[in-house]
């Protein structure tokens, strides 16, 4: 029992948070670049020109395009089967529409996956991470155009052809299912919408996300057909951001709201990217929100080709759900949710509760019944150097002990559960908040939220445990 042989052990970066070089090698501007810091307490702001004195955490991030070898060399000696990262399509094609790719930024990341596989390190990329080019979000209000569909299809038969040799795993969309929810709009769709910086004030209009999805759904089953037929091999999944819901009494009216919030904000996107066709419960919730769908002839039939090889999610925290309106926010995250008594949170008001992974790696695989991914995991925390320069992060190996300890009671209950790739492995600039302060590595980086410091690495205490837990195959915590 425990995990298989070969389980997939690693860690995850996206390039919008972690790459830096924003204007090097040819790559255009992307959303991303657009998006200001925030701060522990307030979000970030999305500007549609650079603006002098905001200052921009993803344009320097980590500095991974410049420290990439270095921080392979790391990621190699904690002994990583895979090393999950996003191509930024604006390295490939910095506008978004054109035909012929950058052949610098396609340089690149041959150099990684190079620099990768000279470790034995399996590369799994994201395609779309938060990610869109900035002249798509202001000149065809980015997803929402349908002719941005042929675009990324375009921006994939690149990919997948220069890199079918070099990677197996792939993703479609990082977290599709933000698109679900108000805060998608800046986040998943790219949308910027009109009317206010503040994206906590921004018009949401449900409408344009929900079409915006349907054109993201039709992209990636587009992506998944062609990807198979380049390389058979290929093995191409989804990403969705699992908000595990808890009812917070036995009252059945908050037994009902959390089943209907799960169907919307959790299984909505996993179903149509794995069965190839929209759930049952749409076209209520549509018709109550006054969504209208338009879809193409044919759509149908490119869903039900492009399904999924494998399920992966990102899995940090679970909240309570109560249909008395007065509980609501309580949980103390900028998310909102219902604080659950029984769980500690972390300094950002994310309850930690590694059973609720248990539990949700038996939910989905009983739904879905295809090999899962843990792609993201991981306490969000301040971390202290020492006048020696070791950093003594015990709270970080607690939270993921007890996670991964957890995983392995679901692989003995039967899940097909094939890797774990713990969220910002190396530190990086937070998606939420944009500081570099909250932080999730196993190696930490010499940078504070403004971008100062040497961006020097060292290791911290989790990078020697995680390497003895990928050496015994998950047996030593
Ligand atoms: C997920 C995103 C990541 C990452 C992570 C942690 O939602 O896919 O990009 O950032 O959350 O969130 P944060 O950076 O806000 O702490």
């Amino acid at each position: 029992m425990g995990f298989k042989e070969g389980f997939l052990w690693g860690g995850a970066t996206a390039a919008n948070q972690y790459e830096g070089g924003w204007n090097e090698g040819g790559k255009g501007l992307s959303a991303a670049d657009m998006m200001s810091n925030g701060t522990h307490t307030t979000p970030r702001q999305i500007t549609r020109t650079l603006e002098e004195g905001l200052y921009y955490p993803n344009h320097k991030a980590s500095d991974f395009y410049h420290r990439y070898k270095e921080d392979i060399a790391l990621m190699a000696e904690m002994g990583f089967k895979t090393f999950r990262m996003s191509i930024a399509w604006t390295r490939i094609f910095p506008k978004g529409n054109e035909t012929e790719p950058n052949e610098e930024g396609l340089k690149f990341y041959d150099n990684v996956f190079d620099e990768l596989h000279k470790y034995g390190i399996e590369p799994l990329v994201t395609i779309s991470h938060y990610e869109m080019p900035f002249y798509l979000t202001e000149n065809y209000d980015s997803w929402v155009s349908r002719e941005v569909i042929d675009m990324f299809v375009r921006y994939c038969e690149v990919i997948f052809n220069r890199y079918k040799d070099k990677v197996t795993y792939w993703l479609t969309f990082n977290e599709i299912n933000c698109g679900t929810m108000p805060m998608g709009n800046y986040l998943s769709l790219g949308i910027l919408n009109e009317g206010t910086r503040d994206f906590t004030k921004q018009i949401d209009i449900p409408q344009l996300r929900f079409q915006a999805l349907h054109h993201q759904f039709i992209a990636s089953a587009k992506a998944v057909q062609l990807g198979h037929s380049i390389n058979p091999e290929f093995k191409i999944g989804c990403m969705i951001a699992y908000m595990q819901n808890y009812p917070y009494t036995c009252h059945p009216q908050d037994v009902l709201k959390c089943q209907k919030l799960k169907e919307m904000g959790n299984f909505y996107c996993g179903d149509v990217q794995v069965r190839g066709e929209y759930p049952y419960f749409a076209k209520r919730y549509w018709e109550e929100n006054d969504i209208h769908v338009k879809m193409e002839p044919g759509d149908e039939e490119i869903l039900k080709n492009g399904t999924v090889d494998f399920y992966s999610f990102s899995y940090y925290m679970s909240n309570c759900v109560s249909h008395d309106p007065n509980l609501e926010g309580t949980a103390g995250n900028l998310m909102g949710g219902v604080k659950n008594p029984y769980l500690e949170s972390s300094d950002w008001g994310w309850q930690i509760d590694p059973d609720g992974l248990r539990y949700t790696l038996n939910e989905l695989y009983a739904r879905y019944q295809i090999p899962l991914m843990v792609v993201e995991n991981g306490l969000g925390a301040f971390d202290k150097v020492e006048s020696d320069g070791s950093i003594h992060d015990e709270y970080r190996i607690d939270y993921l002990r007890k996670h991964i300890r957890c995983m392995e009671e679901a692989v003995n209950d039967g899940v097909d559960l094939i890797g774990y790739t713990p969220w910002g492995c190396i530190d990086l600039v937070s998606a939420s908040t944009g500081e570099m302060g909250k932080r999730y590595g196993f190696v930490y980086v010499d940078s504070d939220d403004l971008g100062n410091g040497t961006f020097d690495r060292s290791r911290k205490d989790s990078f020697y445990w995680y390497k003895k837990v990928i050496e015994s195959n998950g047996k030593d915590l």
